[in-house]
């Protein structure tokens, strides 16, 4: 059979749309109860989610999202058909988390697989590490002990790639404008300008390493060189 003219590729094309993935967990305390169907040892509340970071409605094009838990949960294999394409659930320990999303039968497309590594306790930050004298449990203590709220947060932003979407995937990606990362926005954190300051902020850090590495290097240097006296003697 011919393929159906909405089937058909459309070659040297590709549409990005921008997506966000990860999860939001909760210490449990007195404002945030176990459910009472959890396990007395979980000590926190978390939702992983996958979801367009305008919040437009990825259905049009997402079939559905399968969110792998940890095999300690009970059917670790969560599958999410509608939006929003979210498990809710509690625990007591970090882990992976395989988030497989699967396209509209119509799109043809194949499947994509992200990870995410399911975040309970907050990063230290620079200063915790060097209070803790470089100590990465003490840091981790310490960071726990600053976050009085409990909440805790690791959103990745990504982007959706379609190379040579078919004329059907083209039309539903392309219908709605403004599907780019926002320049600047209310709702969402990210936006082109977050973008450009992650940047700066990567750079920064890299020029720091390098300094860090060329001291290094020439205090390695100094010591091969009083080691070849050494040995000359
Ligand atoms: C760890 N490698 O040791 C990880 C495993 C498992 C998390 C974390 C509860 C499961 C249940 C749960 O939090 N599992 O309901 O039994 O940190």
């Amino acid at each position: 059979m011919a393929p159906s003219i909405s089937s058909k590729r459309i070659r040297n094309i590709s549409v990005s749309r921008p997506i966000i993935y990860g999860n939001i967990a909760e210490k449990v305390s007195e404002k945030n109860p176990l459910p009472p169907s959890s396990p007395s040892d979980h000590t926190h509340t978390w939702k992983v989610f996958l979801a367009d970071p305008l919040g437009n409605d990825l259905s049009q094009y997402i079939k559905k999202v399968v969110f792998k838990l940890h095999d300690t949960y009970v059917n670790s294999s969560r599958s999410i058909e509608s939006p929003p394409f979210e498990v809710h659930e509690t625990g007591w320990g970090e882990f992976e988390i395989v988030i497989k999303i699967y396209f509209q039968n119509d799109c043809g497309e194949k499947n994509i697989t992200l990870y995410h590594h399911l975040k309970l306790h907050p990063y230290p930050t620079h200063a915790d590490i060097q209070r803790a004298g470089g100590d990465e449990e003490a840091a981790l203590r310490i960071a726990a002990a600053e976050n009085v709220s409990g909440h805790v947060e690791s959103i990745q932003y990504d982007e959706l790639v379609f190379n040579e979407p078919t004329e059907r995937m083209f039309k539903l990606l392309t219908q709605k404008p403004g599907s780019l990362l926002p320049y600047k926005s209310d709702k969402t954190p990210f936006t082109k300008v977050a973008e450009r300051e992650e940047l700066d902020r990567i750079d920064k850090a890299m020029e720091e390493i390098n300094k860090l590495v060329e001291q290094r290097q020439i205090e390695f240097k100094k010591l091969e060189e009083e080691r070849k006296k050494i040995v000359q003697l």
